[in-house]
């Protein structure tokens, strides 16, 4: 890590395969930022266990998802690439910043709401706490930066709450984190409701492309996409399905939306539900063919995920004692 690039930090849930919602929103941009930024991508597991995961499901995911990271163009020479639980910083941390937290905060948070909506039986503490084990993420790494999708810019804020407090509290120490959110694909919209994100949990498999689907897979999805019952391409107020389709579109082809419309004028929405079908199969799959010689090389992986978590507890730690001077620990060296 140099001295003079900012430094990126973000971060994925182990609770199954990416969704094209998580690619086009978060990990697809992760790649590009790695020359000009020190970046620091973790997959997340103490924060997926809020809501029930079974153990060897749990683990199997999660060395899935190390293998996607690097199969959507994450290299591990150039980024720090490691699982949250190998570095116990996190988690203490979290706990000091739960202590500059205030209850009323977190239960204005959307994602609480909504989670606790979905799992009743089970609205457990971690789940409440979740966004400051997030705030605990990025600011262990006085990150500058933080790429997300939109869903994830209320924690985001209650991040910078988080720092700016404590740096009231205990004099200028945090860095205050800044959203990094894409101009296109923010926001993918399930293919069943188009008034819903794209979710990885969503029990409806046409719901989401998940990307290690086939091209046939992905072809039929779209094909039963949800749209509305005009014929006209053309991204408009309350077309929310042909809206999210365009999205999808311009965000793996690069075209405009003007592009899009002169492109499919005259033809019915059959002939665009293919044509996204296609286009979405043809950028996923070198992601595909990586993903499954990586996911083979065990050894490798693992390689990979234990200097990285080295190197990710040689930056946190120096923070994490700076953190237990200032708020009146003894030091224990
Ligand atoms: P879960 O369904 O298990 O809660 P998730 O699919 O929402 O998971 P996360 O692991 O929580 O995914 O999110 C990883 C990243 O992907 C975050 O930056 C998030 O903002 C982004 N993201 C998730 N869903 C979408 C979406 N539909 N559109 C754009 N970005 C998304
Ligand atoms: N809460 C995020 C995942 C996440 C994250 C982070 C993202 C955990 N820690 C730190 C950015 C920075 C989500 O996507 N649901």
């Amino acid at each position: 890590m140099s001295e003079n690039k900012k430094l990126i930090f973000s971060g994925i849930q182990p609770t199954g395969t990416f969704t094209l919602g998580n690619y086009l929103g978060a990990v697809k941009n992760w790649g590009p930022l790695q020359d000009e930024y020190d970046c620091v991508y973790s997959i997340v597991d103490l924060h997926a266990i809020t809501v029930r995961q079974d153990p060897v499901k749990l683990r199997q995911n999660s060395m899935q998802a190390y293998a996607l990271l690097q199969a959507c163009g994450l290299d591990p020479k150039k980024s720090i690439l490691f699982f949250q639980s190998h570095n116990k910083c996190h988690a203490e941390l979290s706990w000091v910043l739960s202590c500059t937290t205030q209850f009323g905060e977190l239960t204005r948070m959307t994602q609480f709401k909504d989670k606790s909506a979905k799992h009743a039986d089970n609205i457990n503490a971690g789940l409440f706490t979740y966004p400051v084990l997030m705030a605990a993420d990025i600011l262990a790494y006085n990150a500058d930066l933080v790429p997300i999708g939109i869903d994830q810019k209320q924690h985001l804020e209650l991040a910078r709450n988080i720092a700016q407090r404590f740096n009231q509290r205990y004099g200028e120490f945090f860095t205050l984190p800044e959203p990094y959110i894409p101009k296109a694909g923010a926001k993918i919209m399930s293919l069943q409701e188009p008034t819903k994100k794209m979710s990885k949990s969503d029990e409806n498999p046409n719901a989401c492309i998940l990307i290690l689907d086939d091209k046939d897979t992905i072809i039929r999805k779209f094909k039963r996409a949800v749209t509305d019952s005009e014929a006209e391409v053309r991204y408009a107020e309350g077309k929310d399905g042909i809206n999210n389709l365009m999205t999808i579109y311009s965000a793996v082809t690069g075209k405009t939306m003007d592009e899009i419309e002169a492109e499919f004028f005259g033809k019915g929405y059959g002939d665009f539900k293919l044509a996204v079908g296609e286009a979405v199969a043809d950028h996923l799959e070198p992601v595909r063919s990586e993903f499954s010689r990586l996911i083979n090389d065990k050894a490798y992986l693992k390689e990979c995920y234990v200097d990285g978590a080295q190197r990710a507890e040689r930056i946190t730690q120096r923070i994490l004692t700076k953190v237990y001077r200032k708020v009146g620990f003894v030091d224990a060296k």
